[in-house]
């Protein structure tokens, strides 16, 4: 599996994503600090809120394959900077959360794409629904990066 960085806010739904990945239990739990297991690498919001955290992240960021945003369907307003994911070395990728939601997820999409997300998955962790689809990926191959010519 490859190795999976999840930031988002705070009620995001990092942890129970976490849960679904995993197919342990859904229950609340508030993240107090960075998890660091196996493939999975969750985050507590504060530290995508808190600019004086937010290097933290930045560095977990060197120990995974992968990075996920996610971003609930019926978030207010995006925290994630226009072309934010060029300045990530590992693949991004969007996640949005909370799809039942009435807000739908039109939005979030845009929002997600705005930051350069090229692939971007729908779920809702309490259902189950579309999380399937997140572990194929991580269990597909890294995609290798493209190699360069010489002139
Ligand atoms: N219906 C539904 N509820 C969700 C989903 N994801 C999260 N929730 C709910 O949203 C609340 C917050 O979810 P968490 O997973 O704790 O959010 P988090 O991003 O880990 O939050 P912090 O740890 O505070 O950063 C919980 O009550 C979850 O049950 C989802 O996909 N669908
Ligand atoms: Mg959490």
């Amino acid at each position: 599996m490859k190795k999976l960085l999840l930031i988002g806010r705070v009620g995001a739904g990092k942890t129970t994503l976490t849960q679904a990945l995993k197919h342990e239990k859904i229950g609340y739990h508030k993240t107090q600090y960075i998890g660091y297991e196996d493939w999975l690498i969750d985050t507590p919001g504060e530290y995508l809120e808190n600019a004086s955290l937010a290097s933290a992240i930045a560095l977990y960021s060197y120990e995974a394959d992968v990075i996920g945003i996610l971003m609930a369907a019926d978030e207010p307003y995006s925290l994630y900077p226009p072309n934010c994911t060029g300045h990530v070395n590992r693949e991004v990728i969007g996640i949005i959360t909370k799809s039942h939601s009435d807000c739908g997820t039109e939005r979030a999409h845009r929002w997600l794409a705005l930051t350069g997300c090229k692939t971007i998955f729908e779920v809702d962790s309490v259902t189950g629904e579309g999380v399937e689809n997140i572990i194929k990926y991580l269990s597909e191959p890294q995609r290798k990066p493209q190699e360069t010519t010489k002139n």
